[in-house]
């Protein structure tokens, strides 16, 4: 059951994601279409305002990135945005961020952040502050699944597709979400009666860690795919985000977010969900661990899963039923095709 959540009445990004500033400060453009070329669309869109509520000062009344800063500058100095952000009893009562000269302090560079870091910090922050979310632990065994992913790589090792754990990952998660289905959807608080969306197709992103900062390409319809074209997919769109190459749409429409460090490291994390998905899947690095069968510790190679789920539409006990349906899958991964 949806369970309707008190929206702050400042200007904040809605969980659809549009900036939805009070009337005073949105000149919308009646009954027109916002003038504005494709990379100013894009603009908007990431920082969720809607075009047509912004003044364009550009030629033929085009909306121009200044006009875009205006607006949201001008939505964030409202009254009520002012009185919730310095606390009313109806905002978040947050202090203002510590303006420190650190100089007095040390020797310091000024670095500027990259423009994907400016753009995944809005949202990440968005994310952060608008879902109750809350991470679930599990330990998937893995051991059999690496012994199998090893020995195929081998058998394959002259010029055959290497397949990846994120590969498997994902097609278990695919599985786990046709059992789920709650955790393919997206919540819907704008509409008069709030509801679930839930989707029939399931695409899957994965965090791409790239020079620039963290990236998201989504593998299209990855329920369809096998592992070996999966594994092909994670390696081409991870090269495509680390060169800068990825189009807008390679970063579109994800149901579902796996965020993979196990490569790096890790026990464990809590990732943020990737709005409007309402769950992301954390995996951390295989370890192997003394696992007690019953008479005797047996060595198991063991994978750690962190769930963060939206808890206004998957409760503790659905997550934890996912997480450990993942899990089970991984253990054997024969599984999937029931
Ligand atoms: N445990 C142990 N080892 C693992 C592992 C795990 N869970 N997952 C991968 N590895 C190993 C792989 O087996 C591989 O070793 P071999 O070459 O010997 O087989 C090695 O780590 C490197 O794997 P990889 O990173 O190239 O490939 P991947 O499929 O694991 O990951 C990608 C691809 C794109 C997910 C990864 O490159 C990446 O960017 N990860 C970081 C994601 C990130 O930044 N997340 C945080 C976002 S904030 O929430």
């Amino acid at each position: 059951m949806p369970i309707a959540i008190a929206v702050p009445a400042a200007p904040a990004p809605s969980a659809s994601g549009d900036f939805a500033p009070p009337a005073a400060a949105a000149p919308r453009i009646s009954g027109s279409k916002a003038h504005a070329s494709p990379s100013m669309r894009a603009y908007a869109r990431e920082l969720g305002v809607d075009l047509t509520r912004v003044a364009a000062s550009g030629p033929k009344n085009r909306v121009m990135r200044e006009d875009i800063n205006a607006f949201v500058k001008g939505a964030l100095q409202t009254p009520a945005a002012v009185q919730a952000a310095t606390g009313s009893g109806t905002g978040l009562d947050l202090l203002p961020w510590p303006k420190i000269d650190f100089t007095k302090f040390g020797d310091i560079e000024r670095k500027p952040l990259s423009r994907i870091r400016k753009l995944s910090a809005a949202n990440l922050s968005r994310n952060w502050v608008m879902i109750p979310a809350v991470t679930y632990h599990e330990d998937a065994d893995v051991t059999d699944l690496e012994a199998f992913r090893q020995q195929i790589n081998a058998e394959q090792a002259r010029g055959g597709t290497k397949l990846t754990m994120l590969a498997f990952i994902i097609k278990a998660v695919c599985s786990a979400l046709k059992k789920f289905p709650d955790f393919n959807s997206s919540i819907d608080l704008q509409a008069e009666e709030p509801a679930l969306i839930l989707k029939q197709y399931c695409h899957i992103g994965f965090a791409a860690d790239t020079p620039g900062g963290l990236m998201v390409p989504v593998i299209r319809d990855a329920d369809r795919k096998g592992v070996a074209q999966l594994a092909v997919e994670c390696g081409e769109l991870a090269a495509k985000a680390r060169d800068g190459k990825l189009s807008a749409a390679e970063m579109q429409g994800a149901c579902f977010t796996i965020s993979s460090v196990g490569g790096l490291g890790g026990t464990g994390f809590a990732p943020i969900i990737n709005a409007p998905e309402v769950a992301i899947l954390g995996v951390s690095r295989t370890t192997m661990k003394p696992v007690w069968d019953g008479s005797a510790f047996q060595p198991r190679l063991i994978l750690p899963l962190s769930l963060t789920a939206d808890h206004r539409v998957v409760d503790g006990a659905a997550a934890t039923r996912f997480n450990a349906h993942v899990a089970t899958l991984l253990a054997d991964m024969r599984r999937v095709l029931m």
